[in-house]
């Protein structure tokens, strides 16, 4: 009886220590997935909204968003093209290209790499709709 209780005691502390370990391992993992691939991957669509090409953001439906950054972070942007056009996504600081998705076809997605250095104001915009399809970078 006293020994079949002990043994019940030492799984259930054991179970516990198992439960503690894993809780700590998979909290390391996210950790080191963070650092390992960046920020959250931001999706941008080209798309026509009232007769003009606009760089909309897929998550929250935002035309030309304002993207808040963080410096020395890598950051993707996907790029979605579903129009008839080519587009392109370029970021620039001070009329300086930084960083550019190349040209991305109709029916065609394409991706920037961006890792700011410094803290503040980017732009983003594509070269063959520039006063369309612009819009502001953030880092903080
Ligand atoms: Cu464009």
């Amino acid at each position: 009886m006293q020994k079949a209780f002990y043994q019940t005691t030492q799984i259930i502390t054991c179970s516990i220590g198992l439960f503690i370990l894993m809780l700590s391992l998979s909290y390391y993992t996210s950790n080191s997935h963070n650092i390992a691939y960046g920020q959250k991957a931001i999706q941008l669509s080209a798309k026509l909204v009232d007769g003009d090409f606009k760089w909309v953001d897929t998550a929250t439906g935002k035309s030309n968003p304002t993207l808040m950054l963080k410096a020395n972070t890598d950051q993707i942007i996907n790029i979605l093209n579903p129009t008839d056009t080519k587009h392109q996504l370029i970021i620039d600081q001070n009329g300086k290209q930084l960083a550019t998705s190349g040209d991305v076809a109709p029916g065609s997605s394409g991706q920037v790499s961006f890792k700011p250095i410094t803290a503040g104001a980017y732009g983003y915009h594509c070269p063959y709709h520039p006063t369309m399809m612009k819009g502001v970078i953030q880092v903080s």
